[in-house]
């Protein structure tokens, strides 16, 4: 079997899951971690991985087929996107809702001139939930849809915060509101607005002699991220955050109800949901899969940034057309 080989660059809780899901994929290979850390200060466990300097990557263009960028939205992927399409084909998680089309036009252009493939925004919101809305929205074109996120921790909403000055630490929990999705799960069809159906919970460690009140201002009125939802600001010492708010749990779902027939009176409903214990394990586990089907589309000279509604969905798995449709 010939194996797609594949890096990883930034080694936290995305980048160590990317590790664990590589090892259950037979065809796909982890060449190295890429930190920009300290060299020595990183111990990946694992025989046979090197660790780089991230200024050494270039080194690395005919050792790795796709790169899986594992730094956060806020800061990390905005610079490592585009340095890293110019050279190669990578995938990444970029979950900035409101700046994915400007995002996606960046990558597209730096990967098209360097001849390379992008996926952005994989993951599961953006990316198994945009699928699934999208899917859902095709089959039934008239109808409500609606997604719930939580109860759980959101990473990308967590790294917003620890990129704050003054942030030592900080978790976040999106919260959905019960008697919302009740509403919804009655059929009531409710006009619900995502940024009035949840809230959210922050967890912070400020640094010694930080000022708290400029912290919560800046996280409150952080645009994209929280600006537009009631979110409510706690400080904790580090060993609260640590034995309290140290599982990543979350999930949620998309559901979509629909109404057929000449007099639309038949309601039909779509629902996929997700229940993690981890969320960048699973988030990771999606990475993966599409690291697959990057290297394939760009083997085809399917060049370019690539989003969920881009990739075909055989280009995922392993399995061989003939196994799928004996098998699935
Ligand atoms: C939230 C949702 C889920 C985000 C999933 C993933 C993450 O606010 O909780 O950052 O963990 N947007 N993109």
């Amino acid at each position: 079997m010939k194996k797609t080989k594949v890096g990883i660059v930034g080694y936290g809780n995305l980048g160590k899951g990317v590790q664990a899901a590589v090892k259950q994929n037979p065809d796909i290979e982890l060449v190295g971690v890429f930190t920009r850390r300290p060299v020595d200060t990183v111990n990946v466990n694992e025989e046979g991985v090197e660790v780089v300097n991230v200024d050494d990557t270039e080194d690395y263009i005919d050792k790795i087929d796709v790169m899986l960028l594992c730094g956060g939205s806020a800061t990390d992927l905005p610079v490592q996107g585009p340095k890293f399409a110019a050279m190669f084909n990578t995938v990444d998680s970029y979950d900035n809702h409101d700046e994915i089309p400007e995002y996606y036009s960046e990558m597209n252009e730096v990967a098209e001139e360097n001849g390379n493939t992008s996926a952005i925004s994989i993951g599961w919101d953006p990316g198994l939930f945009s699928m699934n809305r999208m899917l859902a929205e095709a089959v039934l074109p008239e109808g409500n849809a609606y997604t719930f996120w939580g109860h759980g921790v959101s990473q990308g909403h967590s790294d917003a915060i620890r990129r704050i000055d003054g942030v030592k630490d900080a978790v976040q929990y999106t919260v959905p509101k019960e008697d919302a999705i009740e509403r919804v799960r009655q059929g009531e069809n409710p006009e619900l607005a995502t940024k009035k159906k949840h809230t959210r919970e922050c967890y912070v460690v400020a640094e010694e002699g930080a000022d708290k009140e400029q912290i919560k201002e800046e996280i409150k009125t952080m645009p994209s991220y929280f600006a537009d939802y009631e979110t409510t600001v706690n400080f904790v010492t580090q060993e609260e955050l640590d034995t309290e708010h140290s599982a990543m749990p979350h999930g949620g779902f998309v559901m979509r109800s629909g109404q057929t027939g000449e007099n639309k009176d038949s309601n039909q409903i779509i629902e996929f949901s997700l229940n993690l214990d981890s969320n960048p394990e699973f988030t990771a586990s999606v990475l993966v899969a599409y690291a697959r089907a990057i290297h394939q589309l760009n083997q085809e000279g399917q060049t370019g940034a690539k989003t969920v509604f881009d990739v075909p969905l055989s280009y995922l798995t392993h399995k061989s057309s003939a196994e799928l449709r004996k098998e699935l």
